[in-house]
């Protein structure tokens, strides 16, 4: 078992973190969508952050995110700790975020859902960093190997890749689902910004264009984002510390303390820790498993 994901609770079939607040999980399982909602559905590591930056951006007729964070987590809530009640005080519009499969997320026939997904390996990778960021610990292989192992077999928080991979792809056709990977984020991001925007029924010009491409950008996600989100939270942090109540839209700061957000942000990264012999079981799984998703690895393509 993997050190890394020893805080695993399962709370109506979801795999989260001890530190997750089961009766807030389960408001927001029974959350029933509603005309008009917008949910960014995510398996994590995938580039949530990355479009959650780009719909922030965009709802906000080019405005950066502001540091103190305030508007971005009114408008970005984070579905699974906010809960219900989290999500009555949002600021419309807004994009919902959730790493729940996307079959577990109400659904709402005027609701847009925003899919962004992702190469397993890389995935894997990126969750492993995410995690032992917790920790104070160095990277290592042999907690690379474990946490591979409970990668491939769907031991991690929220659970199975596959299964998320899978729920996305049966409902790519239909019209209020969008559908996107973050390697084509990096190939083609105009590209994306624009299909989205049109999905969003929002006009784009290109000078709303140039600045979703600044805000949206590696570099000045890792600059400005990576430190003002390290800053909220460590004055969240210390608000704790004094046992002052702290917003249900700040929560998601408390887990992240030591978090990197924005990491490497490159494609095919995973060979740094992923051993040849590893690649090739997830590669043959990955074949097992999309057996019934002819066409899904063309999503992957660099
Ligand atoms: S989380 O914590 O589950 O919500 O993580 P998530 O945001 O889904 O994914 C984190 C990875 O996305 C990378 N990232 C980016 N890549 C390119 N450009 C931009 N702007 C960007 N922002 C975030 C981030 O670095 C993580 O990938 P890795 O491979 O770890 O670098």
């Amino acid at each position: 078992m993997s050190e890394l994901c020893r805080n695993i609770q399962v709370v109506d079939g979801i795999l989260v973190s001890t530190n997750c607040d089961a009766a807030t999980l389960r408001s927001a399982l029974n959350y029933q969508a509603q005309e008009g909602d917008i949910f960014l559905a995510v398996y994590p590591k995938s580039g949530t952050t990355w479009m959650q930056i780009i719909l922030y951006t965009l709802m906000n007729n080019g405005e950066a995110f502001d540091d103190n964070m305030t508007e971005y987590f009114a408008r970005t809530p984070f579905l699974e700790l906010v809960g219900e009640t989290g999500l009555k005080n949002m600021h419309r519009p807004c994009a919902i975020k959730t790493h729940l499969p996307l079959n577990r997320v109400s659904h709402h026939e005027n609701a847009k859902y925003i899919c962004v997904v992702r190469n397993p390996k890389d995935v894997c990778v990126s969750y492993y960093h995410f995690l032992l960021g917790f920790t104070n610990e160095a990277p290592t292989q042999t907690s690379f190997d474990a946490f591979f192992e409970a990668f491939i077999n769907g031991n991690v928080h929220f659970g199975d890749y596959f299964e998320h991979l899978h729920s996305v792809w049966q409902h790519r056709e239909n019209p209020n689902v969008f559908l996107t990977s973050y390697e084509e984020m990096k190939r083609d991001l105009p590209g994306v910004i624009r299909r989205v925007a049109q999905f969003m029924n929002i006009e784009l010009t290109d000078h709303l264009l140039e600045r979703i491409a600044t805000y949206s950008s590696f570099n000045y996600m890792k600059e400005r984002f990576q430190k003002a989100y390290a800053t909220q939270a460590n004055i969240a942090l210390s608000n704790e510390a004094v046992d002052a109540p702290l917003p249900t839209d700040r929560k998601s700061l408390l887990m992240c303390d030591r978090c990197v957000l924005v990491r490497e942000g490159t494609v095919g990264s995973w060979s740094a820790n992923m051993s040849e012999e590893q690649a090739q079981r997830l590669d043959k799984l990955f074949e097992e498993k999309t057996l019934d998703m002819p066409g899904v690895d063309k999503l992957f393509l660099p």
